[in-house]
This record gives C-alpha cells, sequence and structure tokens, in this order.
C-alpha cells in the first residue's frame, strides 16, 4: 500500500497556481496579509477544496481552518498544514505549500480508496506572518492554549485595525473551541526560506528545531526644528537616533556572531521632510539565535544602546514587544520518522535548525511535532520571486505522504 502510492504532483502544483492567483502582485509574487480581503477569498477557495475532498470542515474562534478525514478510530487525529497569509511580497509556497500538500495528501488517500486507521486533518492556521498583527504565529498559538483567544482578539494591527473586527469581517470568526486541542502528532511541510539545502546539494530537510525569535517596536519622541538654523548641539533628532540603532543592530550580531541575525524591517520617520529634524521615529527590531542565552544577550545590548543613546540625544524612547519565543526543539522521534521516510524514498536528507517561525513551534506544545524542508532556489524567500522546484515540491509531498501514513496507521 505505501510503497506504490505517491502523490499527484501535477495537481498539487495546479493549487499552488490557483491559490496563488489571489494577492497576486503585478509583477509576480503575492500579498495575502492576514484577514484582508485576500485572506478571504484565499481562505473560501481553501474550505471550498477541504469540502470537494469529503472532508468535515470545522472553523475555530481565531479563524483557524480544520478538514477532518474520519479514520477508522475515532481517535485523536495526526494533523498536517502551515498557513496562508502571507507578508506584502510573499511567494506561491511559503505556507501554501504545507496546507496543498495536506489536501494533496487527502485526495491521493481518497483515489487510492484508503482509510488510515487515525483520523487525517489538514488545518490552515489564522495570521501565521504576524507581518500585520504580531505576534507571528497568533493563530496557532491561541490553538495550543498560549495565548488567550480575547487578548489576540483585542490586538492591534500596524494598521491601527484589531483581529477580532477584521475576523468579523470576513467572516472568519468560528464557532469551534480554541485552547484545548487534541492531536496525536502534526507534521508540516513547509519550504526552507534559506540557502542551506540548495548550497548542500540536498533535497529533504529534517529540521530538529525553531531558533528563538525576538520582535521590539521602538518609538522615539524627539524636537523637529529647522535643519539649516538649528546647530547639532541643540538637536534631539529621532530620525538619526533610529538610524543609529538599526547600526547598531548590524554591529551587534556580527559581534555576536553564530546564527545571530538581525533585522530593521519597517522604519518611518516624521514629518520626513527634506528640511526638517526628525521629532519621531518608530521602527522594528528583529533578533533571532537558536541559542536562548545569546538571544537575551543581544537583546540587553540593545536595550543598553538604546538607554544610552536616549541620554545622549536627549530624545524619549518607547518600547514594546511585539513577539519573543524561545527556540523550540522537535520530537527526536518525529524527526528520525522525517529522515528515515525521505531516505526510503531514495532522497537525500538533512538534520538543520529553522531560521523562521513556524506553527509547528506553536503545535510542538501540545503533541510530537516535526517539520519537513524542501529547497528554495537562491535561499531567498519573504520574496516576489520565492520558487521551489517542481521535483522539490513533488519529493517533499511524498515525504509527508509516507510520514503522515507512519503516523496514522
Ligand atoms: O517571521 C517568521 O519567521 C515567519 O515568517 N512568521
Ligand atoms: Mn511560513
Ligand atoms: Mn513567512
Amino acid at each position: 500500500m505505501r510503497d506504490a502510492l505517491e502523490i499527484n504532483g501535477r495537481r498539487l502544483a495546479a493549487r499552488l497556481e490557483s491559490l496563488g492567483e489571489i494577492g497576486a502582485l503585478p509583477g509576480g509574487g503575492v500579498c495575502r496579509l492576514a484577514l484582508s480581503e485576500e485572506d478571504r477569498q484565499g481562505r473560501e477557495r481553501v474550505l471550498a477544496w477541504m469540502r470537494e475532498l469529503g472532508l468535515e470542515v470545522s472553523v475555530d474562534a481565531m479563524g483557524n481552518l480544520f478538514g477532518l478525514r474520519p479514520g477508522l478510530e475515532a481517535v485523536p487525529p495526526v494533523m498536517t498544514g502551515s498557513h496562508i497569509d502571507t507578508v506584502r511580497t510573499g511567494g506561491l509556497y511559503d505556507g501554501n505549500l504545507g496546507v496543498l500538500a495536506g489536501l494533496e495528501v487527502v485526495e491521493t488517500l481518497n483515489d487510492a480508496g484508503i482509510t488510515t486507521r487515525r483520523p487525517l486533518c489538514v488545518a490552515a492556521f489564522t495570521n501565521e506572518e504576524g507581518a500585520r498583527f504580531a505576534p507571528d504565529m497568533m493563530g496557532s498559538l491561541v490553538y495550543v492554549g498560549g495565548m488567550p483567544l480575547e487578548e489576540a482578539l483585542a490586538t492591534r494591527g500596524i494598521d491601527g485595525e484589531r483581529v477580532g473586527d477584521c475576523l468579523e469581517a470576513i467572516g472568519a470568526r468560528g464557532d469551534a473551541p480554541v485552547g484545548a486541542p487534541s492531536v496525536h502528532a502534526f507534521v508540516e511541510l513547509h519550504v526552507e526560506q534559506g540557502p542551506v539545502l540548495e548550497e548542500s546539494g540536498v533535497t529533504i530537510g529534517a529540521v530538529e528545531k525553531v531558533q528563538g525569535i525576538s520582535w521590539t517596536e521602538f518609538t522615539f519622541t524627539g524636537t523637529s526644528n529647522h535643519a539649516g538654523t538649528t546647530p547639532m548641539r541643540l538637536r534631539h533628532d529621532a530620525g538619526y537616533a533610529a538610524m543609529a540603532t538599526a547600526t547598531f543592530v548590524r554591529e551587534l550580531v556580527t559581534r555576536i556572531g553564530g546564527d545571530q541575525v538581525g533585522t530593521v524591517g519597517s522604519l518611518e520617520i516624521a514629518p520626513n521632510l527634506v528640511n526638517v529634524v526628525a521629532n519621531h521615529a518608530r521602527f522594528t527590531v528583529d533578533l533571532r539565535n537558536t541559542c536562548n542565552q545569546r538571544l537575551q544577550q543581544a537583546e540587553e545590548e540593545l536595550a543598553d544602546f538604546v538607554e544610552r543613546l536616549a541620554v545622549q540625544e536627549g530624545i524619549q524612547v518607547e518600547h514594546r514587544t511585539l513577539a519573543r519565543f524561545d527556540p523550540v526543539p522537535f520530537d527526536a522521534a518525529m524527526v528520525d520518522r522525517v529522515e528515515a521516510s525521505a531516505r526510503a524514498l531514495g532522497h537525500s536528507v538533512m538534520r538543520m535548525p529553522s531560521g523562521a517561525g513556524h506553527d509547528a513551534q506553536m503545535l510542538a506544545r501540545v503533541c510530537p511535532t516535526s517539520m519537513i524542508f524542501v529547497p528554495s532556489v537562491g535561499g531567498i524567500s519573504h520574496n516576489i520571486n520565492e520558487f521551489t522546484a517542481f521535483h522539490d515540491v513533488e519529493a517533499g509531498a511524498n515525504v509527508l505522504l509516507q510520514v503522515l501514513l507512519d503516523l496514522s496507521e
């Protein structure tokens, strides 16, 4: 049963293309920000596919989508899935591959007339990206009970909108409960979004852990003043302070080295005029490391720098944590399963950490979890040119099929 069984790669590729039409950007890529109109359309398309495949569909109070394929026994399901929301300059594969490969596994089993002992469930979690509403992985975090639903619903995004209002506006707030999931195991297929597999010439990544994530938003308030008449000694320049902090972040992560990374990805200054010293700056710092102790060191040094800068520049500083997740190790036996299934199918495979955050790191709080990576061409993602070769998509989905069959027997 298992050896002969293979997913239909063309069908999976067609669904990736079809979903990619929703929120398609003129020059390629996808913009489907969480709880946007595009997200609503994407949800509708995935729900329609779930129903066509005969799945029992449910939506929870956080808008997480679930398609359940009953098994021979009414026991906790084996779950797979990911997310279909994207960043502003997203690609076809980030998140979407994990959801659509799950549906492809279901259709392959339907075609073969196979009913697994355990039920199978395909999930699409709300707001994994965190690009509009922080933190990232919000939907899966609420699903596993890591964030109170009311707190999530009250969260305001970068546009000032509330999660709860946006869920209602797109009709995505379901009535299934959140916070006490009953899942036997969780496996997520995802593109690597980095260069490691491609540079190593390896097809499959057996993901051992997800690195720690620290997102902070800083708001600097200085004094707007004339760019020509104000002597440097009298300036309280919020714009300079923000850019000095961005430069410090680069110096800090370079000095710490190893897996440490740091990004100032969003920055606004006001009044943003050529001849006015800026009195306002708001920006974010994304720090990550596989080692929590090093990540804490980076956070502490950044805080010290900003404190000294505030005194030196005579500016006010506010900061708030947008996301903070420790590194998450995956279940060793589950990682073994991914590695063994890849080898059994004749694919090259390597163990590796994940540089990106994923819903799997939240499911790991409640059940044995692992991830399957496939290569990202050029190692790029969160970029409209994100691409994974068809044969790698097919390989990843076939490994997912085998691992899910393994777990659901
Ligand atoms: O930021 C991340 O790592 C993920 O894309 N949410
Ligand atoms: Mn993702
Ligand atoms: Mn992403």
